[in-house]
């Protein structure tokens, strides 16, 4: 039996987002926090200092699951993708990305407006991200937020660097930038999120999101970002990707099966 409601999904599908309350058991988030220090202490190639003054800093990481036990576990035996399967109504899931995003407290940018679709190669159909914290958070810690229903604007943004707002470098054009949300947040129905820990947040690759800064003086933001393709998904090449730089094996407009992005979930 689904631990998603009908409610849950039809609101993903409208808004483009939607907060699980209670979505993890404090044993899952308890794994993946003993070993956050680790991976912040041996980063990978792929991560990123977006900010280090006084106390503050903002990381991130990927795939942490390739090379830490504890996050292998929360990947294949956490309810993550099951849940994330019923939200996207999918009988398979593939993995595209594990996004470590660390705020220390302190940390004085916010996470600038974007959507993920133009950072990867994947159609705008069944491609979504699941953000979980592993520590409540509020709008002084770094609360994540969102501009319902942008994922049916049909626009694609330029992409930034989430950290900076500069333009990533090499970026194609697209649409141009994103719309000045923060100018107007009712204009662009924007609702800001604040969470317990075990709740998680499920949203359309195509859906505007950005985050506060972590303006307390000892709350960490700690979370991780999964995200998933489901079985309507596509390869769809795209001339400038930062998170994959080299062309993956596969056809465009064809499934996206095989080492890059692994079946995780199938029914
Ligand atoms: O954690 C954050 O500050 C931003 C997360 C985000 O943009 C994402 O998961 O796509």
């Amino acid at each position: 039996m689904s631990m998603i409601a009908e409610d849950e999904i039809k609101a993903f599908e409208n808004d483009g987002v939607v907060c699980v309350r209670g979505a993890f058991s404090a044993d899952w988030l308890d794994l993946l926090e003993s070993a956050v220090d680790t991976i912040m202490g041996d980063p990978s190639p792929l991560s990123r200092e977006y900010v280090q003054t006084g106390d503050g800093r903002f990381f991130t990481d990927h795939h942490m699951s390739r090379r830490n036990n504890a996050f292998r576990r929360f990947m294949m035996d956490s309810p993550a993708s099951e849940i994330a399967a019923a939200l996207l109504r999918s009988d398979k899931l593939n993995l595209v990305d594990e996004h470590l995003l660390v705020k220390e407290p302190g940390t004085d940018v916010p996470t600038y407006w974007h959507h993920d679709l133009p950072y990867f190669e994947i159609s705008w159909d069944d491609f979504a991200s699941f953000w979980i914290p592993l520590d409540p958070v509020t709008v002084d810690t770094g609360a994540m937020k969102f501009a319902k229903g942008s994922h049916k604007w049909g626009k694609v943004y330029k992409p930034v660097m989430i950290g900076s707002g500069k333009d990533a470098e090499g970026a194609a054009e697209f649409d141009g930038h994103a719309p000045d949300i923060d100018a107007d947040p009712d204009r662009y129905n924007v609702e800001v999120f604040e969470m317990q820990r075990g709740d998680a947040l499920f949203f359309h690759a195509a859906t505007l999101h950005a985050a506060e800064p972590n303006r307390s003086s000892d709350v960490r933001r700690r979370a991780l970002s999964l995200r998933y393709a489901g079985g309507r998904a596509t390869f769809e090449p795209r001339d400038y990707v930062p998170s994959r730089p080299e062309m993956p094996e596969l056809k465009p407009g064809g499934p996206l099966d095989g080492d890059d992005y692994p079946v995780i979930w199938r029914a």
